[in-house]
């Protein structure tokens, strides 16, 4: 049997409730589009690059903008995002995340963070829960954004552990599949459409059990 021994976490929506903040981020973008954008919407945005973000905006909205604009909408939304932000602590960790944190840590089980997002090590930092982690690879670390398996593989290597030695926890499609891609133990968290596609899924982080965890990905 293949022994478990590092986590892998996915930041927006798995440690961390700020997918809310991108979401009204990238409506005030599409609104100065004019592009209709919905929760719904805001779905497929999640995981996956600032970039590839706003290209899907622009394709739902049939619209093509000059390198400059593109570049100018990008930082706009990142202030938008920032200034919400501003005020983050731990209060917005995710049920469970700080309890399971402390426990991995006492047992020695090496842990990451992989994350698109830019921000993720100025996040850490805000919530101060960086220093639980071995590695953090996040959008400036990669060549090729989530659903490619790169971000999880930069961090099975730095952890020194194979992908099936590791569990990825992951709130996203794109974030599966990037797991999944990289032949890594995926849980789906939080975001119960991702029922369909995962075979072990918790609805947050209290439901992970350590001592379980390696019968939960095997059984
Ligand atoms: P930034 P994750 C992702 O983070 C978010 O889910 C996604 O909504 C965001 O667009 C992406 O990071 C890029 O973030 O604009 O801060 O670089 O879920 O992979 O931790
Ligand atoms: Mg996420």
């Amino acid at each position: 049997m293949v022994n478990i021994n590092a986590l892998l976490f996915d930041l927006d929506g798995v440690l961390v409730s700020t997918e809310t903040n991108h979401y009204l981020a990238w409506k005030a973008i599409a609104q100065e589009l004019g592009v209709p954008f919905t929760e719904h919407d805001n779905e497929s945005l999640k995981g996956i690059s600032r970039a590839d973000s706003l290209k899907k905006i622009l394709g739902k909205g049939g619209l093509t903008i000059s390198n400059e604009e593109f570049d100018r909408l990008m930082t706009k939304k990142n202030n938008y995002y920032l200034a919400s932000i501003a005020e983050i602590n731990q209060s917005k960790l995710l049920p469970g995340v700080k309890e399971l944190l402390i426990l991995a840590k006492e047992r020695r089980i090496k842990m990451a963070v992989g994350s698109s997002s830019k921000n993720a090590k100025f996040i850490l930092e805000k919530l101060n829960i960086q220093q639980y982690f071995d590695a953090v690879i996040d959008g400036n670390d990669v060549q090729i954004p989530k659903p490619n398996p790169e971000v999880f593989l930069k961090g099975a290597s730095a952890l020194n552990s194979l992908p099936i030695e590791c569990i990825v926890f992951e709130d996203a499609q794109s974030g599966v599949e990037a797991a999944l891609a990289g032949n890594f133990n995926v849980i789906g968290v939080g975001n119960p459409a991702l029922k369909n596609v995962v075979t072990h899924y918790l609805n947050d982080l209290t439901e992970f059990s350590i001592d379980n965890y390696a019968q939960l990905i095997r059984n």
